[in-house]
């Protein structure tokens, strides 16, 4: 088997509604077929992938009755016994129905918000039913199109609200998630609340049960931002806060594109892998994107295979980046510099006095580079298949 092949082992997830994108956008209508829940989980089987993931009306229509619901949810446990696919992660909904137009938790009307727990609680009953342990919340639809529609402290507050009912929820019923925050900067919404991992990442720590809830950032909407993601994921790895990923591809300064996984920005998508591998995080790598829409559904599953792969090949240029004997030594070079590496100053009053006496060889430290471009320059002939 190739070093490229995915199997279970590697966590790779897709969300229903990634493969079973039908090609809809604001200017033209579907172009694919939707592909039943049933086929995604045997396909992904197939090619290597660990589970899916979904919101409540990824698999359950929006207007089943009880009895329609618990049929589909039969027929959709089956097929995840016969491949041995899991669904780790599930949540809501919350933006396609018009009822939603202003938002779900923020949203100016109480019974759309009232409404939007009702349909939270009810799609964690399904996602428990089905196995998942970590539950998302995109705010998609959480914002405005003009400011004077709405407080942003008072929206800020009904989110909390809602967080807080939720978690006092998970705790009630015994479910043992662990809440995702997605945050975007806008669309659908000309701006959306907590449009960071920043922005998000402070919020948590205002929540009733802080422990509870993390993060699930997406490559994309950091780079709609402007933003460097593998900035922000570190910051949330290393606050202990990253439950969750979803890796895509976007050029900077479009629309949400939600390309293939490593389709642009190779060398973005390279230090995200780095930084994900090097931590030896044991999240899932979910994808949260869809494939071109000139495709069939032949194209559908050239994409699931090309975003694994992808995955894969950078994992391997991470342990050629790492192994690379000139890389070492440059990063060696770099960490040795005036102090053993690792090494960090602490304050006790002794290490104060000493800095305070202690005399620099300024000159020395002014004049010597950084040798960065050599670094980069090898780095970039790591990609490049070159090393
Ligand atoms: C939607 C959105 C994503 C979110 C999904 C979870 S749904 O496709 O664009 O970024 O992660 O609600
Ligand atoms: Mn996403
Ligand atoms: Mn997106």
């Amino acid at each position: 088997m190739s070093l490229f092949t995915p199997a279970p082992e590697h966590r790779f997830t897709f969300g229903l509604w990634t493969v079973g994108n039908t090609g809809r956008d604001p200017f033209g209508d579907a172009v694919r077929p939707a592909i039943t829940a049933v086929h995604t989980v045997r396909h992904l089987a197939k090619l290597g992938a660990y589970g899916v993931n979904l919101h409540d009306n990824d698999l359950i229509p929006r207007d089943a009755s009880a009895a329609e619901r618990d049929g589909i949810v039969r027929e959709f446990k089956a097929a995840l016994d016969e491949t041995g696919m899991k669904v780790p992660m599930a949540t809501t909904n919350l933006f396609g129905d018009p009822v939603f137009r202003d938002g779900a938790f923020t949203s100016n009307d109480a019974r759309v918000r009232a409404f939007a727990l009702q349909k939270t609680m009810r799609a964690m009953d399904l996602g428990v039913e089905l196995g998942a342990t970590t539950y998302v919340f995109w705010g998609g639809r959480e914002g405005v199109e003009t400011n004077a529609a709405k407080d942003p402290q008072e929206s800020l507050k009904w989110f909390r609200d809602a967080l807080n009912f939720l978690c006092e929820y998970n705790i009630a019923q015994g479910y043992g998630y662990q809440f995702a925050l997605e945050p975007k900067p806008n669309e659908p919404r000309g701006d959306i609340f907590l449009p960071t991992i920043g922005h998000m990442l402070a919020f948590v720590y205002t929540l009733d049960h802080p422990d509870m809830v993390g993060l699930n950032p997406e490559v994309a909407h950091d780079q709609m931002a402007g933003l460097d993601f593998s900035h922000g994921v570190a910051q949330a790895l290393e606050a202990g806060k990253l439950f969750h990923i979803d890796l895509n591809g976007q050029k900077p300064g479009r629309f949400d594109q939600d390309l293939r996984f490593g389709s642009e920005d190779v060398k973005g998508a390279f230090f995200l892998v780095k930084l994900l591998e090097d931590s030896k995080w044991d999240g899932m790598r979910h994808f949260d994107s869809h494939c071109y829409r000139t495709e069939d559904e032949a194209g559908v599953w050239e994409f699931a295979k090309g975003s694994m792969r992808t995955y894969l090949i950078l994992k391997d240029k991470v342990a050629r980046f790492n192994a690379d004997p000139e890389i070492k030594a440059l990063l060696a070079e770099l960490a040795s510099r005036g102090a053993a590496p690792g090494q960090r100053l602490k304050y006790t009053a002794e290490s104060a006095q000493e800095l305070r006496d202690r005399t620099f060889d300024l000159p020395a430290m002014r004049e010597k580079g950084y040798d960065y471009e050599r670094l980069d320059q090898l780095t970039v002939e790591v990609l490049l298949g070159v090393r």
